[in-house]
């Protein structure tokens, strides 16, 4: 594809120009809802032009210099790292993953929202998130008609462009333009009372377009990049990692055995990170075949699934790759495009499809207590990690919900195993498994205390077991009600015996 083939639409041609013009068309103040998720699919260069246009204001003595900043999920340094460097960013949802935004929000400098993904998009188009006024979206290429050929991601891109004032577009070259036809934007999401049901009943079904619709009038800068999506690379799965994988997979037999699953089981959803990985590839050597994947993020582990040819098909909203995989999905594209399909993430995360498909959901967290409630999100009950991401919509709604983490943090000073969670993310309600390597626990049908029993037994360090287990026992003998025995005081002690200052 030529530079001219990538940008098909001639008057968007006389929109062209540098990264350092289109961001001085973004009022300061604006709300902006930036592409990007989990690291694909972000703007490259406006993103970093604002950046250094904000910063001299900044230094100009304009400390109120910020933008609103929207996404799908989390991003890049040259979007996340630079705006929050530039003390750019007033208020940041949904999701982030940036140590510099985590510090200036845990320094109350930056203002988080942390939302359920599937809650974005509607919540934009219900009005509850202020005025969109610009969008800046990266793309592959733009169609005669002004229709976009998303990137890596599709995240909130088709509410962004739908929902807001103006539009920058970046013009990616070095995304393949073979990634067209590999996206399925949905346009049937109606308000309420309008709703209709969403026609997807499979995870490979095609609900929509390959292309994201845009009002050509409304684009105000066209921006041409030519960078790649910047994502490392995963650690290799060490003893830890391989034995939670090794216990999900016994586990996941043992439910197939036991007439729970068919053979290729349900579609998997898998979260981000190494444990996530290490499951993934504990799953490309497992006994099973066939399987599918409906997911938000997917990465390395489930592309060597695919090509291995024990996953048949993904659904995700997302690639996020390392950079060898980047290369290897690039180089057998077309191989690929028959087995993936990237969405908006309003449909990949959406609930009704999650629990009507019966997903397998898999997330990692920061620390389960013994009742089986989840932190995801937060260290120490008051500073946040990166974000609930899309681990709430798929525990609530997952046929089976499984929780992960060693059970150990922090080089051993740490039990992810805990009296009481020091935040909730996920409630005893929303979560059926719990693993670290130490083994699993499957709390279904079970009453908080058998739960405790269990989850110490089963999935505490040994090191920790024996507080643990002294806790329970004074708990039971407190006078306190004894469905879910506690010693309030002490619960939230626990954590405060341990100074972390890594994520302060
Ligand atoms: O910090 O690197 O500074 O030591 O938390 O922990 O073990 O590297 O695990 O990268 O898989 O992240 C839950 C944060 C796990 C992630 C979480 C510290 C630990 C380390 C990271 P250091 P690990 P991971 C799909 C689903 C929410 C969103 C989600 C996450 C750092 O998986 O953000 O699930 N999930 N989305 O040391 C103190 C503890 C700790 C702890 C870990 N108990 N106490 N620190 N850490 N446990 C994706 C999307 O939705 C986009």
């Amino acid at each position: 594809m030529s530079f001219a083939d990538r940008i098909q639409n001639a008057d968007l041609h006389t929109k062209i120009m540098s990264a350092e013009q289109a961001a001085a068309l973004i009022p300061i103040g604006a709300n902006v809802g930036m592409s990007g998720f989990t690291g694909a699919g972000y703007p490259k260069a406006v993103p970093q032009a604002l950046a250094a246009r904000l910063a001299e204001l900044h230094a100009a003595g304009q400390t109120q210099a910020r933008i609103g900043l929207w996404t799908g999920a989390s991003t890049a340094p040259e979007l996340d790292g630079a705006l929050a460097q530039a003390q750019g960013i007033e208020m940041r949802l949904p999701y982030q993953s940036d140590p510099t935004c985590r510090k200036l929000i845990n320094a109350g400098q930056m203002l988080y929202t942390d939302m359920h993904l599937s809650h974005v998009a509607q919540a934009a188009w219900f009005g509850f998130l202020g005025k969109l006024d610009v969008a800046v979206v990266e793309v592959v290429g733009i169609l005669p008609d002004g229709r976009l050929i998303p990137s890596t991601s599709v995240g909130n891109n088709k509410t962004w462009l739908d929902q807001a004032d103006h539009i920058i577009l970046e013009v990616n070259l070095h995304q393949n333009p073979a990634l067209a036809g590999m996206h399925d934007i949905y346009y049937g999401t109606h308000l309420p009372p309008h709703r209709q049901p969403i026609p997807l009943v499979k995870t490979s079904d095609r609900i929509g377009e390959p292309y994201l619709q845009c009002d050509p009038a409304k684009v105000i800068a066209v921006v041409i990049t030519d960078h790649p999506d910047r994502n490392s690379a995963f650690d290799a799965p060490d003893e830890v990692s391989s034995h939670i994988a090794g216990h999900i997979i016994d586990f996941l037999q043992h439910e197939v055995k036991a007439g729970r699953l068919p053979p290729e089981l349900l579609p998997l959803q898998s979260g981000v990170g190494n444990i996530a990985n290490a499951v993934l590839a504990g799953l490309n050597q497992g006994p099973f075949e066939n399987l599918t994947a409906y997911t938000e993020v997917l990465q390395d582990g489930m592309l060597d699934m695919l090509r291995s040819g024990k996953l048949s098909f993904a659904s995700a909203t997302a690639l996020s790759l390392s950079p060898d995989a980047a290369a290897e999905f690039n180089s057998n594209i077309d191989f690929y495009r028959q087995r993936i399909v990237l969405r908006p993430q309003e449909i990949s995360n959406h609930p009704e499809l999650i629990r009507r498909l019966g997903v397998i959901a898999m997330n990692a967290m920061i620390e389960a207590d013994i009742y089986g409630n989840v932190n995801s999100t937060h260290i120490m009950g008051s500073s946040i990690m990166n974000g609930i991401g899309g681990s709430g919509d798929f525990a609530r709604n997952a046929y089976l919900s499984i929780f992960m983490s060693p059970s150990l943090a922090k080089g051993g000073q740490i039990s992810s195993i805990v009296p009481m969670v020091s935040h909730h993310d996920h409630t005893e309600h929303d979560v059926q498994i719990i693993v670290t390597e130490q083994g699993l626990a499957d709390l279904r049908g079970l009453a908080p205390t058998q739960r405790a029993k269990l989850i110490v037994e089963r999935c505490a360090h040994p090191s920790f077991k024996p507080q643990l287990l002294d806790y329970m026992d004074r708990a039971r003998h407190s006078g306190a009600g004894l469905h879910t025995p506690h010693l309030l005081d002490e619960a939230l002690s626990w954590h405060s015996r341990y100074l972390i200052t890594g994520h302060m």
